[in-house]
């Protein structure tokens, strides 16, 4: 399927909409998930126009686990959490709701996995 241009993390890539900013550099953007499953639940999307984790370049996608590396460390470290949990959908079959390819940090603990 083509990418679409218009799908919401497209549209905060270019500035259109509003997010609440972590991190950026050339190839990645990280900000707030608006739809938290935890506090501090945060995104990393790639800048490349992927809609899955197969679609993007290798480059794009070491970014992209470097960039979740940075984030799931800053925030194990600013909450003082003692885990995150990684998650990455891809395709509307798996649970994608947003058609630009994005990982999820989730502040967590083993307790709540165990609960879960
Ligand atoms: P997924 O189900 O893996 O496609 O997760 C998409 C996530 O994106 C979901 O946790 C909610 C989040 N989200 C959707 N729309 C927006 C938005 O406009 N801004 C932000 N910051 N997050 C969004």
């Amino acid at each position: 399927m083509p990418y679409d241009n218009d799908n919401i993390f497209a549209m905060i890539l270019r500035g259109e909409l509003p997010c609440i900013k972590l991190y950026e550099d050339d190839h990645t953007l990280s900000f707030m998930d608006i739809m938290p499953q935890a506090d501090g639940h945060a995104l990393i999307i790639s800048k490349e126009p992927a809609e899955t984790l197969h679609d993007l370049s290798p480059e794009g996608a070491a970014a992209c686990i470097q960039t979740t590396q940075k984030i799931a460390r800053a925030i194990e470290a600013a909450l003082d959490v003692p885990g995150t949990l990684i998650m990455q959908l891809n395709g509307e079959g798996a649970g994608q709701t947003v058609p630009h390819v994005h990982f999820h940090v989730v502040p967590t603990s083993i307790g709540q996995l165990r609960s879960t």
